[in-house]
């Protein structure tokens, strides 16, 4: 195994940089920088030399040793001054040394998996969290980081490999008399793990949109004050507003944080019947990105005008509210009236759609999970044949185990079997 290093902390000026090592050299590569040996595992602070003796910077120098450590091997962490010439020195004097080279991107953590420190879920959490730029989404990354998609996953299992197990047994009591009736069971158990993961899958799709963000779409009429909100909205200039309908044609998205959860929201080109073809082409484009948007704000008196469907969840205000006195639902991107009230409202309508979502958060998930509850809905079909096609039951349930197992990236028939026989808990 090659001793791996990189800069940990983020690119650029900072106080503290961190460079992490790992593998068999860490910490004797630490050591010689040090000119020292370290402990095996524990905190020092040292001064780091070149291999000319030259002084480099001083810095924390932190041990862990293997099996104890992020990645699972020996691992020692430099914490030196954060500016680029100082990161830039100490590399290039660990690209100098014998057994050791830079890691490539993810490297760390890939050896963390093969190690058994973390799941692949995990994995995928870790991911998560790195980019999360939210509290919705941190929390979210938080979850799954934890292991508690892999713990899900694994109590399926095990309730999944009692009911093979029960259906096995009578298989192999074929020719004798059946002691139990063992369909209760199986039913139950099969049906618990299918509504578990029914509810999970559903969750899946809100909960992408927790990673990658909602869309919310204002649509209205040409000169109705769409961009004026946005840019009001988004706390800057990022659209072009003029007095001349028909401003805004392309699609215009700010990325923003709307009370913890990750917001695109969408300008969009003022809805009415136009002569002009550029103008046309940013209307029909305006009808399409609205309509597959998560929530559409209407800014408008009247929203069966603009030929976009309302749905449930959907926001109305009425347009320069300044300009018609107090109301209710009133909106001006001029002089900020309603803004927050909008705000609350689309964070409300939002927050509410999040609770459905479970532990499961990747299409990767849902598609491992509902390939589960196929081969589970098999299976319980097969079973209503009685003992006859238990052998065909049981070959369903280990379908859909090796699935949830793909959800964890453990896909180890052997290890199955031995613990399907290792569970046998029937007369035998
Ligand atoms: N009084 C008042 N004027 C507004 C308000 N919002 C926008 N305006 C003015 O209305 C005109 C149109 O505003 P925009 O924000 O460009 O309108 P739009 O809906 O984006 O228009 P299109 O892009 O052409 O569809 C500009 O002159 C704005 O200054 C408002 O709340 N109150
Ligand atoms: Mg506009």
């Amino acid at each position: 195994m090659d001793t791996i290093f990189a800069l940990a902390s983020a690119q650029g000026k900072a106080g503290v940089a961190v460079i992490r090592l790992s593998g068999p050299q860490a910490h004797a590569a630490a050591g010689a920088l040090t000119g020292s040996d370290l402990p095996p595992r524990g905190m020092r602070l040292r001064e780091l030399h070149a291999s000319d003796g030259s002084r480099l910077d001083d810095g924390l120098v932190l041990t862990f040793a293997a099996p104890a450590s992020f990645t699972g091997e020996d691992v020692t962490e430099l914490q030196i001054h954060g500016s680029t010439a100082s990161v830039n020195a100490v590399l290039r004097c660990l690209s100098d040394m014998k057994d050791l080279r830079m890691a490539e991107p993810g490297e760390f953590t890939r050896r963390a998996l093969e190690n058994g420190k973390m799941d692949l879920a995990q994995v995928e959490g870790l991911a998560d969290l790195i980019d999360a730029e939210t509290e919705a989404q941190r929390k979210q990354a938080q979850t799954i980081l934890a292991g508690e998609l892999g713990d899900l996953a694994e109590r399926w299992r095990r309730d999944l490999i009692r009911a093979a197990s029960l259906l096995e047994a009578v298989i192999d009591f074929a020719d004798e008399e059946v002691p139990t009736d063992v369909s209760p069971e199986v039913r139950e158990l099969i049906t618990g793990v299918m509504g578990d993961l029914e509810r999970e899958a559903r969750g899946v799709k809100i909960a992408e949109r927790i990673r990658t963000g909602f869309e919310v779409a204002i649509v209205g009429l040409p000169n109705a004050g769409k961009s004026t909100l946005l840019n009001a909205l988004a706390g800057r200039e990022a659209a072009i507003t003029s007095e001349y309908a028909g401003t805004t044609r392309d699609v215009i998205e700010v990325r923003m944080d709307l009370a913890g959860l990750p917001v695109t929201l969408l300008d969009t080109a003022g809805l009415r019947e136009t002569e002009d073809h550029v103008e046309g082409l940013g209307i029909a484009l305006a009808r399409k990105r609205a309509e597959t948007a998560d929530l559409r704000v209407f800014l408008t008196d009247d929203p069966t005008e603009l030929g976009v469907e309302m749905q449930p969840g959907d926001v109305q205000v009425l347009p320069k509210s300044d300009l018609r006195g107090s109301g209710e639902n009133g909106i001006s991107g001029k002089t900020g009236q309603g803004i927050d009230q909008l705000i609350s409202q689309i964070s409300r309508v939002l927050s509410d759609r999040t609770t459905s979502t479970g532990i499961a958060t990747r299409e990767r998930h849902r598609v491992a999970m509902t390939k589960a509850l196929d081969a589970l809905s098999q299976a319980m079909t097969v079973l209503e044949s009685g003992p006859d096609l238990y052998d065909i039951a049981a070959e369903e349930l280990r379908t859909a185990i090796r699935a949830l197992e793909s959800l964890v990236g453990r896909i180890d028939v052997e290890n199955l079997l031995d613990e399907i026989f290792s569970s046998f808990c029937l007369g035998k």
